[in-house]
């Protein structure tokens, strides 16, 4: 470990497996699938979002203009973070296995690129939901700024810490840990909003809010379960330097944006149709009495 850790530093540890061991092609060819799965849902859920703007009432559309500005920023930032994973990793044919170059090996594999794209991201969709829910108790102003404070502190606090993952477990655990109280905030707030936005809401509207809550939770705890990933597999104080543990990585991180992104923007649209529907505006039926007449 000592000698990887001359070589590769601060490096993520899909750089230390890539030199150790390589990646057999199903590792190397699995994550390049699922990392181009990841941008082409974004750019699939683009389209959803610009053609159900009309399916809501006006005062809703912001959210789908927010769900539509994730959209370009995570099909971009996951682009460019698939080209990364391509070009880090070279077929070596004497292993059989993708490898890190030990003589020339360029651009080093780093996520980086999510947690910028988190950067955006993340209070976009924390702030979605105030434009489709009423707040009874909280104010619009206070809830914002919240979610904004513990969003963009929650996310810094993961990028300085993922450097570490490899040379300095302490560090990257503490960060890891600072960052995390961040998050227990967020998911306090949410559930406040959540829970008065139910208040009034049309019955199906209660449900997809309910359903909302359920699929937050869970995706958004897919994140840092991602970050402890080579802890995971090791089970130990040092990190699993295994392809099995990379590959989980993306794909947690892949099934992690596609439902904290694109299914929870369907959610939203969903339930504002319901509202919708409930204050006379119903896209369903809209113009079709005019033809009929
Ligand atoms: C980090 C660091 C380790 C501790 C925690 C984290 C949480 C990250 C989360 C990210 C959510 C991102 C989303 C992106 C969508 O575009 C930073 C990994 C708690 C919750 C929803």
């Amino acid at each position: 470990m000592e000698e990887l850790i001359a070589q590769l530093g601060n490096a993520t540890f899909e750089n230390y497996v890539g030199l150790e061991s390589g990646y057999t092609e199903m590792a190397y060819q699995l994550s390049a699938h699922v990392l181009t799965l990841g941008y082409a849902v974004m750019l699939a859920g683009l389209l959803f979002f610009v053609l159900t703007m009309n399916t809501v009432k006006r005062k809703f559309r912001i959210s789908n203009v927010l769900s539509v500005v994730v959209m370009v920023s995570a099909f971009l930032l996951l682009l460019v973070q698939q080209q990364n994973w391509l070009s880090a990793f070279q077929y070596d044919t004497s292993t059989a296995t993708y490898m890190l170059s030990s003589t020339d090996p360029g651009d080093l594999f780093n996520n980086g690129y999510r947690y910028l794209n988190w950067l955006i991201d993340v209070p976009m969709l924390l702030f979605q939901i105030l434009f489709v829910v009423t707040l009874t108790t909280s104010s619009f102003s206070s809830v914002r700024n919240q979610f904004w404070f513990s969003g963009t502190g929650m996310i810094l606090t993961g990028y300085a810490g993922q450097y570490y993952e490899v040379t300095d477990p302490t560090l990257y655990f503490i960060w890891g840990t600072i960052s995390t109280l961040f998050f227990f905030h967020i998911l306090y707030v949410m559930k406040q909003v959540i829970d008065q936005g139910k208040e009034g809401a049309p019955a199906k509207a209660q449900q997809y809010l309910g359903s909302i809550w359920t699929l937050f939770l869970f995706t958004w705890m897919l994140y840092p379960g991602a970050y402890l990933m080579p802890y995971l597999f090791s089970f130990s104080a040092e990190p699993a330097l295994s392809e099995a543990a990379v590959v989980g990585r993306h794909m947690t991180y892949t099934v992690a944006d596609i439902g904290s992104k694109v299914i929870y923007g369907i959610f939203l649209t969903l339930a504002a149709q319901e509202m919708s529907k409930a204050e006379g505006y119903d896209w369903e039926t809209m113009g079709e009495d005019a033809t009929a007449a």
